[in-house]
């Protein structure tokens, strides 16, 4: 595959606006369901954010079978000219898969599926310039970090696998791709040396959450409330976007579950 700042330089996004149901999504620890309105609003704000970067943003009606249907993010990796149909971890969320297909078929050239017994959740996927790395997790198995890895190596891509951070849902809840050679990770994440060859932005003390930004073309979309890493980020000569993540929050969720974001 190309690898041209494939990591972060993009053409288009394919979003879902949230169910009614959105309620009822999955969360580790309950601490209330999220307003259905105001996180509309968020995905809204989040859309014209994708589309101020520079994308055409394809949005996909909501699926009230599938509260987790608006991140996205989940069922499906985007590798260049090909959209891996990944198999999402938790059973509520299996179906989603079968759901967003028809969607992508124009959008992609080149398919793949992740098949049973494997399991991998695109929250667990950290596609860098020189790789892709593989969180296991409680979303995410060995087998579908093997087959994934086949998949990835058959389009010249090298893949490996890591131990993604027992504290959070997935790898990518604690880093975020900045450029070719920088990450945005949080201390633990920085100290367990698995982004060893990386240089690493370590998220300031007490703003862990904001490790799950979105780098899109020249901006870096971060959570809102973190002004010590917007800060951060602005000193090392990033434009940083701020964005609502209050309601998505509530359910373990963040900027980057809510997008595909694919170059054509
Ligand atoms: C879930 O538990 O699956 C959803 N409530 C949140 C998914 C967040 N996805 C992501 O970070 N990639």
């Amino acid at each position: 595959m190309p690898a041209f700042a494939r990591s972060y330089r993009f053409t288009d996004a394919v979003v879902r606006k949230p169910a009614g149901s959105v309620t009822e999504g999955l969360r580790a620890v309950d601490i209330g369901a999220p307003d259905p309105d105001a996180l509309d609003g968020e995905h809204a704000r989040y859309i014209s954010a994708l589309e101020a970067a520079g994308l055409s943003v394809h949005a996909l009606p909501p699926l009230e079978d599938f509260p987790d249907s608006v991140f996205v993010e989940d069922p499906v990796l985007c590798l260049g000219d090909c959209a891996v149909l990944l198999r999402p971890g938790a059973p509520s969320r299996l179906g989603e898969v079968a759901a967003i297909e028809p969607a992508l078929k124009p959008l992609f050239s080149d398919h793949a599926r992740i098949d049973a017994p494997g399991f991998v959740d695109g929250g667990d996927l950290l596609l860098t310039e020189r790789e892709l790395v593989i969180g296991l997790s409680r979303r995410t198995d060995v087998e579908g970090a093997r087959q994934l890895a086949e998949i990835a190596a058959a389009r010249d891509l090298s893949a490996r696998q890591v131990a993604a951070p027992a504290e959070v849902l997935h790898l990518k809840s604690a880093c975020a791709v900045l450029d070719e050679e920088t990450l945005l990770v949080t201390k633990a994440l920085a100290e367990s040396g698995v982004f060893a060859g990386y240089r690493c932005l370590v998220v300031p003390a007490g703003e862990d959450y904001a490790a799950n930004a979105v780098r899109v073309n020249d901006v870096v979309l971060l959570s809102e409330g973190h002004p010590r890493t917007a800060e951060m980020l602005a000193q090392a000569d990033y434009q940083v976007v701020a964005l609502p993540t209050v309601e998505v929050r509530k359910l373990d969720a963040g900027l980057s579950c809510m997008s595909l974001r694919f170059a054509r």
